[in-house]
């Protein structure tokens, strides 16, 4: 007799669905956690947390308030056009899970307009428009209806066709406010990029050089045992 219970395999099921296939030839890259978030744009408060487990990031909630929120953005200059189909690949442990983010000049005069945000899981591949962004961006939304997070939404390439001039000015994830959770961020995919975490290796000293030490750090990155040694005479560390 076959059991019909959604066991084990049905969460890992669950699970799996979240993640969205990246091309064999996407490239990958690292996030530095902290220093590759922009810090003026974070938004983790209070009852919000994060901290790198392996290459991913475990980020939890720890009640209902407006004080639960985890939310990060990386810099980056990248056509709307150019930003593919960005994803959060997500393993959830626990409550709610966090949407990508994607902060926009929509008519590409310098100046951030509005934030993009993908909920996959609830809105499929349509992406809704922050309340707070400038009415110009809301008065040319692909649709204006409800029916998504926001009156103003549309699939990315109804947005691309709305601003064909747009440009991502940082990228990112946001869970919360309000929103208890917890699990783990294994990547980002951006910009036919593969973005994973990692925390910063810095040498304390010249002897940390020797031995190939020098090739493991990452904060600064050195050309040679010879830089390395160097780096530390010069700042007399
Ligand atoms: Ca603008």
């Amino acid at each position: 007799m076959r059991k019909t219970s959604l066991g084990l395999v049905g969460i890992i099921a669950a699970a799996i669905s979240l993640v969205v296939a990246v091309p064999a030839n996407a490239a990958t890259s690292v996030l530095y956690v902290a220093d590759s978030f922009n810090s003026a744009l974070s938004d983790t408060r209070a009852d919000g947390h994060y901290e790198v487990v392996a290459t991913g990031l475990h980020m939890y909630t720890d009640s209902y308030t407006s004080d639960a929120k985890v939310a990060e953005y990386v810099d980056t200059n990248t056509l709307l056009a150019a930003a593919g189909e960005p994803s959060l690949e997500y393993t959830n442990t626990a409550g709610g899970i966090p949407g990508a983010q994607l902060i926009v000049d929509f008519d590409h005069d310098g100046t951030a307009d509005g934030i993009l945000i993908g909920e996959r899981g609830v809105y499929g591949d349509d992406w809704w428009l922050s309340n707070s962004a400038a009415q110009f961006v809301k008065d040319a939304a692909p649709s204006i209806s409800g029916g998504s997070g926001s009156g103003y939404h549309g699939t990315l390439d109804q947005w691309r066709t709305a601003f064909p001039d747009a440009v991502v000015t940082a990228f990112g994830f946001s869970l919360g406010s309000g929103v208890k959770g917890d699990g783990v961020l294994n990547a980002i995919n951006f910009a036919a990029t593969r973005y994973t975490f990692e925390t910063q290796t810095v040498l304390a000293g010249k002897d940390n050089c020797k031995k190939g030490g020098w090739e493991t750090s990452t904060s600064p990155v050195f050309k040679n045992q010879g830089d390395c040694v160097s780096s530390f005479a010069s700042s007399k560390r």
